[in-house]
C-alpha cells in the first residue's frame, strides 16, 4: 500500500493509555447489579450473566505471569467508526503484554466471517500498517444479525478449532445485545468461550451511565463540523443559498446537534424534539419559513439548516405513513412489480388508508417514490435514502411562493442540498478517539485475561486527562431492559437518544433563536493531529457539556 505522508507520520502515534491500564493490572469486583429495568424478564432470559459486578482496573504491585498462552478472536459488526483498527491494535497489544505466544484471530467481513469459518491471524506485521487510521478495512464488516442457536454453534466449531478462548464483538446496540445473548449462550453449555463488547458507533446513541460515548461519534461529527463550517463560509460569502445538510444518525440526532453546538447554524432540527412536541411536517415547513422570512426582512436570503438523518420516521404523521407502508409492500410486492413509476404511486395511494393517503399525496414525487424503495432485510426502511433535506427545501419553496403571494415573504430562496455521513465514517481517529480506541482494547484484553464474560470494555472519566481515565467492564444485561422489536418482546440494551432535558440540547435551544435570526457561524476548522492539546484532544462538546464542562 502506497502511504500518504500524513499515513506515514501519524502511524508513529503512540495512544495514550489510562494509568490503570500502564503495568501490570488489579481487578477491582464491585457489588452486584441490576438491570435498568425489566428486572425479572431479564434475569429469566439471562441466568448465567445476570447481576454481574461491575469491575474496575488498578495498578497491581507487579505483573502476575500468565503461564498459558490464549487465543483472542474478533468480529467488527455493523458501520465503520473511526477508531476501529486501535481496538484491534490495542487488544493484540494487550494479550501479547500478558504472554507473547497468544494470538489474535479476525472473522472476516463482520458476524458472517464468524459463520461461515472465514479468518485470518492478525500478526504484528499486518497490523502495523492499520495503527492510528480510519476504517474498518483490516478485516471487514458486515451487518449479518448473530442471534441464532445454529450461528452460535457454527461459530463455536470454529472457536475451538483455532483453541479461541475469548470473542470480541465490535459493534452498536444491537451487535453488543447480540454479544450479551451468545455469552449466555455459551456459559450455559460451558463451551469455555468468553464474549466481551466494544461500544462502537458514530452515531454515538449506545451510551448510559458506564458507556461515557461510543468510538467514532468524536471523529465523525469533527469531519462533518469541518465541512459545514466550510460550507457556512461560502454561504455568508456569496449570501445567495439555503443549505439543507442531513447529517447521518438513523435514529438519534446526536451528530446533528454536536454539530450544531461546533458551527452554530441557523436551524437544526432535532428529532426527539419533533417527537416530544408532536410537530407535522407543515409544523416544521412553518418555522423555517418562519426563519427564512425573517432573515429577508433583515436583507439576508442565505442560511444554513441541519437536518437529522432519522428525522422523517419521527414525525408522528410520517411514522405512522411508513409503517402502513411496511406492511402494504410486504404484502403487495408482486402487484407492484413492473409497473410504471406514476402506476406504483397511484397503486399504493389506492391502498392507503385515507389519512396516509392524504400525506402520501402530499409529498413530492421524488419522495414518495423513495419511501416505497425496498425494505431493508428487517423490513424498514433505509432512512439514509430518503432525501429528506430536498423534501424539506422544496415544501419550503412551495410555502414561501405562498407567503410571498399573501404579501407575507418578498427574499429570494434557493437551495443547496448536501448529505454526510459515508465521508466521515472512516476517518483517521482524532487523538480522542485513538487513544479512547486502543485504551478499550487493552482493557478487553484485560477482561479475557481475568476470566469475565458478557462485559462490555469501558473507559470512563473521559473529560479528565487519558491518565485518569477509569477501565474496568460493565455487565452487558445491567444496560437492558424489555423493547417490542418485530412484534416480539425482547431484552435489548436501551438506545439512548437525545435527552432533552439534558445539558446539549439545552446549551443549543438557549441559543436557537439568536442563530437564527443573525449571522453568528462558527468554523471548527480540520481535525489537527499535531499541536496544541487545546486544538487536538479536545472531546466533542456533547461529552463536555453532559460531564458540566
Ligand atoms: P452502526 O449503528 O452500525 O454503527 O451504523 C450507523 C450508520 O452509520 C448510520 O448512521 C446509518 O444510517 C447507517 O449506518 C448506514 O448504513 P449502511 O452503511 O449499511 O449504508
Amino acid at each position: 500500500m502506497k502511504k500518504s505522508a500524513l499515513q506515514r507520520v501519524r502511524a508513529e502515534y503512540q495512544p495514550k493509555l489510562p494509568k490503570a491500564l500502564q503495568g501490570p493490572v488489579k481487578l477491582n469486583i464491585g457489588e452486584a447489579t441490576e438491570s435498568v429495568a425489566d428486572q425479572e424478564e431479564i434475569k429469566k432470559l439471562f441466568p448465567h450473566t445476570y447481576g454481574l459486578p461491575i469491575v474496575q482496573f488498578e495498578t497491581a504491585e507487579a505483573a502476575e505471569r500468565v503461564e498459558e498462552p490464549f487465543n483472542v478472536g474478533i468480529i467488527l459488526s455493523g458501520g465503520q467508526a473511526p477508531g476501529g483498527h486501535n481496538v484491534v491494535s490495542g487488544i493484540f497489544d494487550g494479550i501479547k503484554s500478558l504472554n507473547k505466544e497468544c494470538r489474535l484471530y479476525g472473522f472476516l467481513m463482520g458476524p458472517s466471517g464468524f459463520i461461515n469459518h472465514q479468518y485470518m491471524e492478525l500478526t504484528a506485521g499486518y497490523i502495523k500498517d492499520f495503527r492510528n487510521t480510519g476504517g474498518f478495512d483490516i478485516i471487514g464488516s458486515g451487518r449479518t444479525k448473530l442471534e441464532t442457536p445454529e450461528q452460535f454453534e457454527s461459530g463455536l466449531k470454529i472457536l475451538k478449532e483455532l483453541n479461541i478462548k475469548a470473542l470480541v464483538i465490535i459493534g452498536g446496540d444491537d451487535s453488543n445485545t447480540n454479544a450479551a445473548v451468545l455469552a449466555e449462550y455459551y456459559k450455559n453449555i460451558n463451551a469455555g468461550v468468553q464474549v466481551i463488547g466494544v461500544p462502537k458507533t458514530i452515531d454515538g446513541d449506545l451510551k448510559n451511565k458506564w458507556i461515557e460515548t461510543s468510538f467514532g461519534f468524536d471523529t465523525a461529527c469533527k469531519v462533518y463540523s469541518e465541512v459545514i463550517g466550510n460550507i457556512q463560509r461560502d454561504c455568508n460569502s456569496a449570501k445567495k443559498y439555503y443549505h439543507f445538510i442531513k447529517l447521518m444518525g438513523r435514529s438519534a440526532s446526536h451528530i446533528a446537534l454536536e454539530c450544531a453546538l461546533e458551527t452554530q447554524p441557523n436551524v437544526c432540527l432535532i428529532s426527539e424534539e419533533v417527537l416530544a412536541k408532536r410537530m407535522t411536517l407543515d409544523n416544521i415547513v412553518n418555522y423555517l419559513c418562519y426563519v427564512i422570512a425573517e432573515r429577508a426582512k433583515l436583507g439576508w436570503n442565505f442560511g444554513t439548516v441541519l437536518v437529522p438523518e432519522g428525522l422523517i420516521e419521527f414525525i408522528p404523521s410520517m411514522k405512522d405513513l411508513i409503517s402502513e407502508l411496511n406492511d402494504v409492500l410486504a404484502a403487495n410486492g408482486a402487484a407492484l412489480e413492473g409497473l410504471t413509476e406514476d402506476e406504483k404511486l397511484e397503486k399504493i395511494h389506492s391502498m392507503l388508508t385515507p389519512v396516509n393517503a392524504d400525506l402520501y399525496k402530499s409529498l413530492p414525487k421524488t419522495i414518495a417514490l423513495q419511501l416505497s424503495l425496498d425494505r431493508d432485510s428487517h423490513g424498514n426502511v433505509q432512512v439514509s435514502l430518503i432525501e429528506t433535506e430536498s423534501l424539506l427545501s422544496q415544501m419550503v419553496a412551495k410555502r414561501l411562493e405562498e407567503m410571498a403571494e399573501q404579501g407575507q415573504y418578498s427574499g429570494k430562496f434557493a437551495a443547496q442540498h448536501h448529505f454526510f455521513g459515508y465521508e466521515g465514517r472512516c476517518a483517521d481517529p482524532t487523538n480522542f478517539d485513538a487513544d479512547y480506541t486502543y485504551a478499550l482494547g487493552y482493557n478487553a484484553a484485560m477482561l479475557i485475561n481475568s476470566g469475565l464474560t458478557g462485559y462490555m470494555s469501558s473507559v470512563r472519566n473521559l473529560t479528565d486527562t487519558t491518565e485518569n481515565w477509569i477501565a474496568g467492564g460493565i455487565p452487558i444485561t445491567m444496560m437492558m431492559n424489555m423493547e417490542r422489536r418485530h412484534g416480539h418482546m425482547k431484552p435489548v440494551i436501551q438506545k439512548a437518544l437525545v435527552n432533552l432535558n439534558g445539558r446539549p440540547y439545552l446549551k443549543y435551544a438557549s441559543m436557537r433563536e439568536t442563530l437564527a435570526l443573525n449571522t453568528l457561524y462558527q468554523y471548527p476548522g480540520p481535525i489537527q493531529y499535531f499541536g496544541p492539546a487545546e486544538v487536538c484532544d479536545r472531546p466533542s462538546m456533547t461529552l463536555l457539556l453532559e460531564h458540566d464542562k
